[in-house]
């Protein structure tokens, strides 16, 4: 049996029209919910009546704050594995899952109608007559730090909910003092929104005391205990089934306050209820990503020579701390603070800041593709100021191949080791492919037909994996032959079902047809892991899918022993068989392994357990724009990536988890932006509003591989899922600036939108 395709094996299905996403599950007698939302960004619930929307035709029940709080349903706690500065630790105040006593953002759910149908769920929400008294808002994390900001919660004084350092303050200090030369940039990450093609949806049941939930997930076992978090409901008590997952990118990790309103209505009501999120619902309740202003500082000696570089951001948390939210906007960032660079101290102050929008979680680089950001345009703005080559700049400064493993002079338990890699050859292999030589004859060509041109580069490494302690796999055998790899990451589109058991297929050298991925069956194996986030499912999962097949074909040469009636030593694995050496006499392993006649398991049936792996994906991105300055608009003229993602397990998928990295990337530096006023209203809540990027964006993008294999994991792998995103923010905004920097334009932020543009090159030129 072989492929009738080159492509994803899951491709075949899901272009079919029979992938099988949460809003395809049916329960006989399913109920449908709809959720009412606060339209104020802060306000005070004085009474909530539910008279009008109980009478409603076909509802069944409707829940409010009152019903979460009395289950002590609420919104989870997000927890740090370590203290802030002056040993402060992370404020999470807590709330129930549907809003009581007070609304916190526009979006923020009150109630919840459950119906016969999803119409008459929605109609009967309209009814729900909540009286509020409006509370002064904010939206803007400087204005929520500064002194006579409203209060969003009584116990975090100031809305500051954590304060995180590291670095050495002094060092910087007396390195800055010395320095010939620094620059310090102004920069934003603004906020944007993940904007999965899956809404957020949820089917609820319970099952005696245990509660079912379908819904889209990176992973069921982080779901389920994060619902379990919400709830206090214990694992054992909570499964979590998904098939099919139309994208996640870091907002699909979390549990949802809808989730447990959803399961309390499930409980109230005895039947099975669903929900599908519209699409505004995904603007105004999902969790958004990044939400930061960042000032960087880079000392250089005469020679440009980084000597110290200082970080100070403020992160949006939006209304509540949520889900990975604390952890992505200071330890990821943190990890990656010098950049590719030996710069020798450093110092970065994270404030974490409490608005009233909807709440930040990890969304696409989580913290990385900012930091990058924020290295790279430092970089870029020193090579202007002191007249450097911006490429030469690096390449005095880069880590040269030989520096690993390097430990980030951050100090302390929690500073990153970036494991190896090879910088400056990712560079001039970016700059060779990109024909940086032959930039300025094409800016001059540029310049004939009226335009401005511009190229840019930015050179990144960022940590991968970790998130939990272990991931556990499993490999088993049934008795028509099969193998199937059960994991609890969760795809959400990278192509798993291709890649595990080609991992399988590699070392047991059988056919990948015969091998099929179980991921997240909460009825089969008792798995435990992380899911598919921190690009670690090759390095976590997929490492521990090697050594579990090593260990199969391990305890299988015992049974081959018995079988051929051979000592050990003299029997050779190859290509599915057992073989005597020198002669034909041979026994599959899928023979020995099959389980036994009334037998649910087989003799080789293996589970394995990693400790969960890190590993430092680095890269070099070009980009090159052409501006039309009567119009501001921005066109990418080329892109070429060069990404060490360490050893590639599947081409096909890698370009595809980069591209769409890029794509992500590419989005956020020329149209997504998530943008409230100052009341807290959300301006951009639907596609009308929201610049998503298009295939038009996205052409003439070249992929090259150069990887250096990670010394950390035993597949030597280090990780896809978000360099696209981290590499293409400083090296299109490092091209789109080096087009306007001739026109007089110093600041620009993020998205380079053709409105924003137009109005830089028309305030330079007054
Ligand atoms: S943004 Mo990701 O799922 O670490």
């Amino acid at each position: 049996m072989s492929y009738p395709y080159f492509g994803r094996r899951e491709d075949a299905r899901l272009l079919t029209g029979a992938g099988r996403y949460t809003a395809d599950w049916t329960l006989p007698g399913q109920l449908h919910a709809a959720f009412l939302r606060s339209d104020h960004a802060h306000a005070r619930i004085l009474s909530v009546n539910t008279a009008a929307a109980r009478e409603a035709p076909g509802v069944v029940a409707v829940l409010t704050g009152a019903d979460a709080a009395a289950v002590g349903y609420g919104r989870g706690k997000a927890a740090l594995p370590y203290k802030g500065r002056d040993g402060m630790a992370l404020l999470t105040p807590q709330a129930p899952a549907l809003a009581q006593d007070r609304v916190r953002y526009v979006g923020d759910p009150v109630a919840l109608v459950v119906a016969e149908t999803p119409a008459q769920a929605q109609d009967a929400a309209e009814l729900v007559m909540v009286e509020y008294e409006a509370l002064p808002a904010v939206s803007d994390v400087d204005a929520a730090l500064a002194d006579g900001a409203p209060q969003l919660h009584p116990d975090v004084p100031g809305n500051l909910c954590f304060d995180y350092e590291y670095g050495d303050a002094a060092a910087a200090e007396a390195a800055f003092a010395d320095a010939a030369h620094v620059v310090q940039l102004d920069l934003t990450s603004d906020r944007v929104v993940g904007n999965p093609m899956e809404p957020k949806a949820a089917l609820a049941r319970w099952d005696g005391d245990v509660l079912e939930l379908w819904t889209a997930t990176q992973g069921m076992v982080a779901l389920r205990d994060s619902l379990c978090g919400l709830t206090g409901l214990p694992p054992g008590q909570v499964r979590v089934r998904a098939q099919d997952v139309g994208g996640g990118f870091g907002i699909r990790g979390p549990a949802y306050p809808e989730h447990a309103a959803l399961a309390l209505a499930a409980k109230r009501t005895g039947s099975p209820v669903k929900w599908i999120a519209t699409r505004s619902e995904t603007f105004l309740s999902d969790y958004h990503g990044r939400g930061l202003r960042m000032r960087g500082e880079l000392a250089l000696d005469a020679a440009g020579r980084f000597l110290a570089i200082r970080h100070q951001w403020v992160c949006d948390q939006g209304a509540y701390p949520v889900a990975t939210g604390p952890l992505i906007s200071t330890l990821n960032p943190a990890m990656m603070c010098t950049g590719p660079y030996r710069i020798p101290a450093v110092h970065g102050r994270h404030r974490l800041a409490l608005t009233n929008t909807v709440p930040i979680t990890a969304y696409r680089g989580a913290g990385r593709p900012d930091m990058a950001y924020a290295v790279e345009r430092l970089v870029d703005e020193a090579a202007r100021q002191l007249g450097h080559d911006r490429l030469a700049l690096r390449r005095l400064n880069l880590l040269p191949a030989d520096a690993f493993p390097y430990t980030l002079p951050t100090g302390g338990p929690m500073a990153a080791t970036y494991d190896s890699g090879d910088y400056p050859g990712l560079l001039d292999m970016a700059a060779e492919a990109a024909d940086w030589a032959g930039f300025e004859a094409r800016r001059a060509e540029t310049a004939g037909r009226g335009k401005l041109r511009g190229i840019g580069v930015g050179v990144f490494v960022e940590p991968s994996g970790g998130v939990v302690p272990r991931d556990e796999v499993a490999i088993t055998f049934d008795a028509e032959g099969g193998v199937r790899v059960h994991n609890v990451t969760h795809s959400s589109g990278q192509g798993h079902e291709t890649v595990f058991p080609e991992i399988v297929a590699g070392v047991l050298g059988l056919d990948p047809a015969s091998i099929t991925l179980h991921q997240g069956d909460p009825d089969g194996l008792p798995l435990f892991g992380g899911g598919a986030f921190a690009s670690r499912s090759m390095l976590s999962h997929g490492a521990a899918t090697a050594v579990a097949a090593r260990e199969v074909v391990r305890k299988g040469l015992d049974l081959a022993a018995d079988a051929l009636e051979a000592a050990a030593a003299d029997i050779e694995y190859q290509a599915g068989a057992y073989r005597i050496v020198g002669t034909d006499r041979s026994v599959t392993l899928v023979e020995l392994a099959r389980p036994a006649e009334g037998q649910e398991s087989g003799p080789l049936d293996t589970t394995t357990a990693l400790p969960a792996g890190r590993a430092f994906p680095s890269g070099a991105h070009v980009a090159e724009v052409e501006v039309d300055p009567e119009t501001g608009e921005v066109a990418l003229q080329r892109y070429v990536a060069v990404d060490d993602c360490g050893v590639v397990l599947n081409h096909t998928l890698l370009d595809g988890q980069i591209m769409g990295g890029i794509a992500q990337g590419l989005g956020q530096v020329f149209g997504e932006q998530c943008v409230y006023d100052e009341g807290g209203q959300l301006l951009s809540g639907s596609f009308m509003d929201y610049a998503m990027p298009h295939a038009e964006m996205l052409r003439g993008i070249t992929l090259m591989e150069r990887p250096v294999p990670s010394p950390n994991n035993p597949l030597g792998v280090k990780g896809a899922g978000e360099a696209g995103t981290t590499g293409s923010l400083p090296a299109a905004m490092n091209a789109v600036l080096d087009a306007l920097r001739p026109a007089g334009v110093r600041r620009l932020d993020m998205p380079a939108s053709a409105q924003r543009v137009w109005a830089a090159l028309r305030a330079a030129s007054a």
